[in-house]
Formats: structure tokens, sequence, C-alpha cells
């Protein structure tokens, strides 16, 4: 099988597995497991941050970050596509008990302006907005990378108005390496931030929030809360940091695969690609072949090739560290076949 359905089904590297194996571990609850300290201090430094907490996932992280910025009945500013609003389960509401506010973006970014337009006055019928949210690569986007000048005015806007913003960066070490700067290009413009080990970078599992040390004490208690107290996490957390300090670089490998498959599938008849390519994302349109995205996957599935329906008419397509350019090459010339037979 070549699964393209998300860079979260990669498997752990024999690096990684004897990071577990090897882990120096203790008590995390006690503060007391070496792995995850390390892992922590190191993400921290390179968020640029003074100070960071081990999840155990993204929805976990931005759940927590959510719940330790608001208070029930607040309002959160998104993106109308953001994995927060889209692919939460509807957590933020069920959870911290707030109430999202959705603006579309154009790829991923919201307008500054609407998003000034969008801060609720002080008047006792409106809920007060507490926090303002940012995905970035913006993943229904496409993979969309939200430009840091983008974050900058919004961040410029929140600050003026004293409303935090976090950034759901789930995928912001693809950012990064797709324009060559480091993860502070975007940071600086963030109060706090989460990002996933687990999804480009490969680690089996975990992500990082990241914020001031105020903030971070206090997120500690939601996660206690949650249950997400864990004790000799550094089984998870070695791997985690092994893909911190050395899966970075060759992100920008999933990102030529990217490209090659864009361009291969664009040249089928019938078959359009709806995303401009930024990282690792390629979504393909496909009504015109007459058929609806589920029935695409399954045929393509016959295949041995997976990827997952985005929507009736989009299918989505994720490069990773498990598919090389030999499968990208295959995929292509699968759908080729498809689509002509
Ligand atoms: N995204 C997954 C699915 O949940 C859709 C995927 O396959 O892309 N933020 C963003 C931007 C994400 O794309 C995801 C996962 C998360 C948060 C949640 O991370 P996990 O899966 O670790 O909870």
């Amino acid at each position: 099988m070549i699964d393209l359905r998300s860079d979260t089904v990669t498997k752990p590297t024999k690096e990684m597995r004897e990071a577990a194996l090897n882990a120096r571990v203790g008590d995390d609850v006690y503060g007391e497991d070496p792995a995850v300290n390390e892992l922590e201090q190191t993400a921290a430094k390179l968020l640029g941050k003074e100070a960071a907490l081990f999840v155990t996932s993204g929805t976990q992280g931005n759940q927590i970050a959510v719940l330790t910025h608001c208070n029930p009945g607040n309002e959160v500013i998104m993106e109308a596509e953001s994995h927060i609003f889209y692919y939460e389960s509807g957590a933020i509401s069920a959870f911290a008990g707030v109430q999202p506010r959705t603006l579309k973006g154009i790829r991923g970014a919201m307008d500054p302006l609407e998003v000034e337009g969008a801060i609720r006055e002080d008047d006792q019928h409106f809920p007060e907005t507490s926090l303002i949210c940012i995905e970035n690569t913006h993943n229904r986007a496409g993979g969309a990378i939200v430009p840091s000048s983008n974050m900058k005015e919004i961040y410029t806007i929140a600050q003026k108005n004293h409303i935090p913003v976090h950034v759901d960066g789930a995928r912001l070490f693809n950012a990064a390496s797709a324009l060559g700067v480091p993860l502070t290009e975007f940071t600086q413009y963030c109060d706090t931030v989460q990002v996933c080990l687990s999804k480009g970078l490969g680690a089996p599992v975990g992500s990082i929030i990241a914020g001031s040390e105020a903030f971070i004490k206090k997120a500690r208690k939601w996660r206690k809360r949650l249950g997400g107290g864990l004790r000799q996490a550094g089984i998870i957390a070695a791997p985690g940091l092994y893909a911190l300090n050395h899966m970075r670089e060759r992100l920008a490998e999933d990102h030529k695969n990217a490209v090659l498959l864009s361009e291969g599938l664009s040249s089928i008849p019938s078959l359009t690609i709806a995303n401009n390519v930024d990282t690792n994302i390629v979504v393909a349109e496909v009504s015109a072949l007459g058929m609806t995205s589920a029935e695409f996957t399954s045929l393509l599935k016959k295949e041995g090739i997976l990827a997952v329906t985005f929507g009736p008419s989009l299918v989505r397509f994720t490069t990773h560290l498990d598919v090389s350019k030999d499968d990208i090459e295959k995929t292509i010339a699968v759908v080729r076949k498809l689509v002509e037979s």
C-alpha cells in the first residue's frame, strides 16, 4: 500500500525506536522525566518561547491552549475551516464552553481588518473575545503557508486589544522548511503555539505547546485535569526529541514529492489540482471524472493507494517520510491508468 492519507501514518524509524529503548525516564508528573524535560527545553528554545509542555496530541494541545486562555462564554476568532473548528469534534465548545467566531480566509489567511472588525466591543450583549487562533500551515487550504506578514498584522491588532494569539502549528515545521526560515519567523507573532511531532517529523506520538512560563504553568494544570499527565513519558518523548532534532531537514523531500505529484496528476485529463502546493499536501478535484471523491478513493484503494476525501469532489494526498519518489511516480501511473480506463 502507498499510504497518502496523512503524514500522521508514518512508522517510527529505527533511530526513534532506539531512542525509546534507551530513554532515561522518570515520573513526569513529578517533573522527573529527563527525556520529557529535554524535549520541552529544546522545543521552547526552537520556538522562541520561555517554556513548553509535552502533550499527547495536536488536538489535546489546541484544547489545552483554548482552556488556558479562555473562560466559558468567551468567543474565539478563527478561520472558518481551521482544524480547531472543523476537525476537533466541537471540543472547544464542549470543554472550554467558548463559542467560535469563524472568518473565511484566503489560502488559510484571515483578513486582518476582518479580524479587527470581529473583536467584540465591551457591551453586556456580547461575549468577550478572548483568543484569536491562526493555523499554519493551513490543512484545509491544502497545506498553505500563512505568511508571517499576515500573522504580524493580526498580532499587532490583537496586542492593541489585549487579546492573545494562539497558533495551531501542527505543520509549522513544513512552513519553516519550505521558506528556509526559522520557526521564530512565525512564532514571534503569537503568544502560544502548538506543534505536532507526529506529522511531518514522523514521531509516533506527541505535540508541544509553548508560551510564557506563566501560561505553561496554567496549561500543565489543564493537562492534568484532562488526564494528560503521563508518568514515564520519556518512552514517547525520546523519539519525539529525535524527530525534532533530526527530521526537520528532510521535509524538503516531502515538498518536492508533493510538487511532483501535483504536476503528474494535473497532466491527467479531467483531473485538476485545487490548491497551490506550498508544502506536503495536494488536493485533487475529481468531479470532471463523473464520480465522487468517495468513489475515487475506493477505486484507488483497490489499486493499493490510500488517499482521503476532502469534500464531495475533493481528494487529499499528503506526502511524508514513508513515501518515496518512486511511490509518487507509481501513484501517478496508477491514477492515469484508472482515469483512462
Ligand atoms: N490533522 C489530521 C486530521 O485530524 C484531519 C490530518 O490527517 O491532517 N491541527 C492541524 C492543522 C491538523 O492537521 C491536525 C491533524 C491537528 C491539529 C490534530 O492533531 P492530532 O491528530 O495529533 O490530534
